[in-house]
């Protein structure tokens, strides 16, 4: 049986997609996360494991908070063909049944990945692979047809520079294994939506572009691609700034995108600074997909401390899920449920509109999209006031209150003390006279939030 360390040190994060969950639904105040996403057309699931399952407490909670379930590890190659043409389905059937009758939707993970597969298939003469490659896929899609809604169909086949991972697909099939999995998946589960899933490419960067780049080549040649799944295995502190921009960008593609793994890892031991680092954390990442319409959904790596991977992975690390290892919720959990909920805490008066004409010809109007304890979100609009096209832009302000950006999109930020500098992106600075663009972004404040001072518009 193989069994390698998906990821590398210091390095982690995927995400995953999800489908469309069925008709929105009024979510009250105390609903679920399940319910409150829901009621925003999304899914927020866990996955869970086999033996976990006799844990009746934690079986509850995973029961009634989650409208999303993910097997971490009973559908993989080593689990559901451990012998070449022998299938065998009895723990992953467990977690769909439990799924079923909770009412919840399934994600399948994981059809062909470099890892947590049988040692036969390394003895497969290489140009045998391909078909028994195919024979997996058709076997285990067509048995879970009609459960599974979503599959990762292929798994982390890019490392960290945007080349392919020498798998043993790779190796013996080359290139192509990616585009005939998928043929295959579409195949034995017409209906099914069908992702490819990989860490890291959360954010914009050499690996997310592989990825961006065989999308729009699958696209382009008919390969029958649905999705894509961000694991989102992040780093406390380390969400990154572009999550928002390169989850757009795959839905501008014409492909849904899931947060299929999140789990936000911190140094143990916690304490209160970290927790509340972390729920920030969350909520960054759910923001970022409620903010996409294709962004269908979000699954944490299960969702309790306590069957949580990361502290036999990565010694001295860990508490990177919503609930603790006794099953109580931390202030992850909060952020979550109020992101999703959309709840505005306290209820303040959050839109504050300042139009100002700077020395370039052009004015900023600064508006506070939503507010909750802790943070808020503010889009500007930048218009062109001049007679012609400005080609760069830079809105500057001054918080009165200790607030500051913690993430941008759409706009490249600086800040000094108070002050803050926004600049155009590579790909916003030209505005036609009398045109709009704009960028957005999260902040945090404490205390109150008023509106910005000396807010201008210039074209340096
Ligand atoms: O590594 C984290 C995840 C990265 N993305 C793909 C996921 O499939 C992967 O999940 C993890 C599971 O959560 C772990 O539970 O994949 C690991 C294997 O790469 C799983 O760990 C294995 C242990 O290493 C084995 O010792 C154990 O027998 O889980 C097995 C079943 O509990």
């Amino acid at each position: 049986m193989r069994r390698r360390l998906p990821l590398t040190i210091g390095v982690v994060a995927s995400l995953a997609l999800g489908a469309a969950i069925a008709v929105p639904q009024i979510a009250s105040a105390s609903s679920t996360l399940g319910q409150h996403a829901a009621a925003r057309g999304k899914y927020f699931g866990s996955a869970t494991d086999n033996p976990e399952l006799t844990d009746a407490p934690y079986v509850s909670i995973l029961s009634s908070e989650f409208n999303q379930i993910t097997p971490g590890n009973t559908m993989k190659w080593q689990y559901t063909e451990p012998q070449q043409g022998q299938f065998s389905y009895g723990q992953a059937d467990t977690v769909v049944s439990l799924a079923r009758s909770n009412n919840q939707s399934v994600r399948g993970h994981t059809l062909v990945w470099h890892s947590q597969y049988p040692g036969w298939v390394d003895s497969v003469p290489a140009n045998q692979l391909l078909g028994v490659m195919r024979n997996h896929v058709t076997n285990v899609a067509g048995h879970f047809q009609g459960q599974v809604i979503h599959w990762d169909v292929v798994n982390e086949a890019f490392e960290e520079n945007g080349t392919r991972r020498q798998s043993v697909f790779q190796r013996n099939i080359g290139d192509s294994y990616i585009a005939e999995a998928f043929r295959a998946a579409r195949a034995a589960d017409p209906a099914a939506k069908l992702y490819y899933n990989d860490y890291n490419i959360e954010g914009l960067g050499a690996k997310s572009d592989a990825v961006y780049a065989m999308v729009q080549q699958f696209k382009a040649q008919g390969v029958p691609i649905d999705g894509v799944g961000m694991q989102a295995h992040l780093i406390l502190g380390q969400v990154p700034s572009s999550i928002r921009q390169n989850i757009q960008r795959f839905a501008d593609l014409g492909v849904d995108v899931a947060i299929t793994e999140l789990d936000i890892r911190m140094n143990l031991p916690r304490d209160a600074t970290k927790d509340a680092q972390q729920a920030n954390d969350y909520r960054t990442v759910v923001d970022a997909c409620l903010a996409v319409t294709r962004c269908v959904g979000i699954t944490v790596w299960d969702y309790t401390d306590k069957y949580s991977w990361i502290p036999s992975v990565f010694p001295g690390q860990g508490a990177a899920l919503p609930y603790d290892e006794n099953l109580n919720k931390k202030p992850a959990y909060t952020a979550i449920h109020d992101a999703l909920a959309g709840t505005t805490t306290p209820p303040t008066t959050p839109t504050t509109t300042t139009p100002t004409s700077g020395p370039g010809g052009c004015t900023a109007t600064y508006q506070i999209v939503s507010q909750w304890t802790g943070g808020f979100q503010a889009n500007v609009t930048v218009r062109n006031t001049g007679t012609s096209a400005m080609n760069a832009w830079a809105v500057r302000w001054s918080f009165g209150a200790g607030q500051t950006v913690t993430n941008l999109w759409n706009g490249v930020v600086s800040s000094s003390g108070a002050n803050v500098t926004v600049r155009n992106a590579t790909y916003n600075g030209t505005i036609p006279a009398n045109g709009t663009t704009s960028f957005g972004f999260l902040g945090s404040w404490t205390g109150s939030n008023p509106a910005p001072t000396g807010l201008t518009c210039g074209s340096t």
